[in-house]
């Protein structure tokens, strides 16, 4: 079935809930994880399963995406008709961007019909778990279902941010209310209601009828879960698929998060940083592809009067050089410097990043390039940060790329 199915991944959207991160970069290219870039979740998922015809579709902020893409991800062979190419919009009907997500697919249709794919994966570029894409597939299949969405049980409060779906026992979604104020629990558990993941399989044919449809109807607004899928199932078979992460497993992975907020953003590369990651980086069978900078080994030396480096359940990328600081729990990317009694607490800092001597950070996230003077303090008084910095509402400091402090 992969064969017969060409994948679309949605990555345009403006990402204003991550900004600064987002301020020269989209989404799905904010670092990840010490040393991968969000969108490579998606993509080790498609590699995993088997998925070789992937158009992932830009807008924003797309450099650094497009950089991305061709440093690491150019690993299919176009002669064998298997591809991963970045899709600009091209406005291709009319003199507008992608106005939401479905007329993003709209807009690329003559991409769709070219490729004789009996079935569209679409995708998004933001979230992070591991999870076979075949055995969705199969399940449209096998149900001979014409949509298939992947779900998840999540807390009612929770669901209020989420497409929300009401199914039969049969899992044939028979509501979708996108972001609804009140959600409808599942009728054996009041607490828990099912919510759509954002990712889809269609069968080709009636999706290109159900977004040229949705084209000529002026109120809407072309968006998947606003207009396209309630729509559609109150007439077509729309099925609900139960999320269980990657094939083999004796316990399903239960791990999938939306990223799209600063604190979601933290709290998911903190995840990491437990004994036992719910997302665990380290099983061979499912690696993570990316981009991987030639860095020198990381390493831990004395500082220059000699005090000792402390590292403490953390993440090391390479290139790092901890010369005399400390680092607790703390996620490093490559190429950092960590001067002496320089202090890192529950914080992530991206490549490139110098912390002065006897600086002080916690709770931060340090993009790209900053250079932290001497005995700064960060994260220790919200107050002034806040003036200067953007602060998360669970108080989360982000200092942006290239910040140059003055002294
Ligand atoms: P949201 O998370 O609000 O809800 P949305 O903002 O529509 O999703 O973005 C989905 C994906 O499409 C993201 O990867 C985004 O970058 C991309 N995107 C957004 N606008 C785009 C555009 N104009 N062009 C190209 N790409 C664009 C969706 C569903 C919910 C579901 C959640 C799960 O609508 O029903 O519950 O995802 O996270
Ligand atoms: P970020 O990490 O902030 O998402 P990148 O590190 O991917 O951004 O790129 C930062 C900037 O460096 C880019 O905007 C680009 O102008 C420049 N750059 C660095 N290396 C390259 C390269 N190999 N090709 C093109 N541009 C590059």
């Amino acid at each position: 079935m992969q064969n017969q199915t060409l994948t679309f991944l949605l990555a345009g959207g403006v990402g204003s809930r991550l900004h600064p991160l987002t301020s020269s970069r989209s989404k799905p290219s904010v670092p990840f994880g010490g040393k991968y870039r969000i969108i490579d979740f998606t993509l080790a998922n498609c590699l995993h399963s088997g998925l070789r015809r992937i158009l992932v579709l830009t807008q924003y902020k797309s450099h650094s995406l497009n950089k991305h893409l061709r440093d690491g991800w150019s690993i299919f062979n176009p002669e064998l008709g298997e591809y991963i190419t970045p899709v600009p919009a091209q406005m291709n009907s009319g003199e507008h961007w992608y106005q939401g997500t479905a007329d993003a697919i709209f807009q690329n249709l003559n991409l769709l019909e070219r490729s004789n794919a009996e079935y569209t994966l679409i995708l998004s570029g933001d979230h992070i778990y591991r999870m076979d894409y075949a055995a969705m597939l199969s399940a449209h299949q096998e149900q001979g279902a014409d949509v298939t969405i992947a779900c998840m049980e999540v807390p009612v409060e929770e669901a209020k941010a989420f497409g929300v779906v009401v199914t039969n026992a049969d899992l044939k979604i028979i509501a979708f209310e996108e972001k609804p104020g009140q959600p409808t629990p599942l009728p054996e558990n009041p607490e828990k209601a099912l919510v759509s993941m954002g990712l889809y399989v269609f069968s080709t044919k009636l999706l290109s009828r159900a977004l040229v449809e949705d084209q000529h109807n002026d109120a809407s607004s072309h968006d998947f879960g606003k207009d396209i899928l309630p729509r559609l199932v109150q007439h077509h078979k729309v099925q609900a698929y139960k999320f269980g992460g990657a094939r083999g497993r004796v316990t399903p992975d239960r791990y999938w998060r939306d990223v799209g907020t600063l604190d979601a953003y933290y709290q998911a590369n903190m995840d990491l940083l437990k004994p036992f990651p719910p997302l665990n980086l380290y099983q061979r069978d499912w690696p993570i592809r990316t981009y991987q900078p030639q860095s020198p080994p990381a390493r831990t030396i004395n500082g220059n009067s000699g005090a000792e480096s402390v590292f403490v359940n953390s993440i090391l990328a390479g290139g790092v050089v901890i010369s005399g600081g400390s680092v607790r729990h703390s996620i490093l990317f490559q190429d950092i410097f960590i001067d002496e009694n320089a202090i890192i607490e529950k914080s992530i800092l991206f490549g490139g990043v110098h912390v002065g001597t006897g600086a002080r950070l916690q709770n931060c996230i340090i993009d790209q390039n900053v250079s932290i003077p001497p005995g700064e303090q960060i994260g220790y008084d919200l107050v002034k940060d806040r003036n200067r910095f953007t602060v998360s509402e669970k108080g989360i400091v982000v200092v942006p790329k290239d910040f140059v402090f003055v002294s």
